[in-house]
């Protein structure tokens, strides 16, 4: 096998892995797996289902996406809650795998999921693979994104017809 890819992922060789967290926040910015230890910890026991591969079991740690997406600033107004329903969460994986959520779904006025940018996967930090995506509420593990290499936030969505 030839280049760093898999061979460093999740282990003590090769760079960190950076996320690019973007979009319509007042303050983007880029940040490591180490840099995710500056929020409260979170550990959640998840089992999800692949269709390829059957039921798979993990623990997760790591701060929830909502801390470190408000840490951003998304450009709502915070005292109006309506403002903020029109807002959505692209992830997105390395290998171009990517999903949607809406701030809503994870958002504590709202749906309130307590869903993780994971640090660490059963006891290995994830520093060089890059965090990975984790909804304790997904029955399927499609939207566990793992390698997340940039988070968009958007709050453009006002087109009707
Ligand atoms: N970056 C990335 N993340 C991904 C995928 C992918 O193709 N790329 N597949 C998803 C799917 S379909 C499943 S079921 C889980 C598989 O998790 P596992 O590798 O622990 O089995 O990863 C999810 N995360
Ligand atoms: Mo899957």
């Amino acid at each position: 096998m030839t280049g760093p890819s898999l061979a460093a992922a999740g282990t003590a060789v090769g760079p960190l892995a950076e996320v690019v967290l973007a979009g319509d926040v007042a303050r983007p910015y880029r940040l490591t797996v180490p840099d995710l230890l500056a929020w409260p910890q979170r550990q959640a026991d998840v089992a999800f289902e692949c269709a390829t591969s059957g039921v798979q079991r993990h623990r997760f740690t790591g701060p929830l996406l909502h801390d470190v997406l408000a840490d951003a600033g998304p450009v709502f107004d915070p005292a109006r809650r309506k403002d903020r329903l029109r807002f959505l969460i692209a992830v997105r994986g390395a290998d171009g795998h990517h999903a949607l959520l809406s701030w809503a779904e994870i958002d504590p006025d709202f749906g309130q999921a307590p869903v993780l940018l994971a640090a660490t996967v059963d006891g290995t930090p994830l520093d060089r693979a890059g965090p990975q995506l984790v909804l304790p509420q997904d029955r399927c593990g499609a939207r566990h994104i793992s390698a997340i290499d940039t988070i968009r936030v958007d709050g453009g969505y006002r087109a009707w017809t």
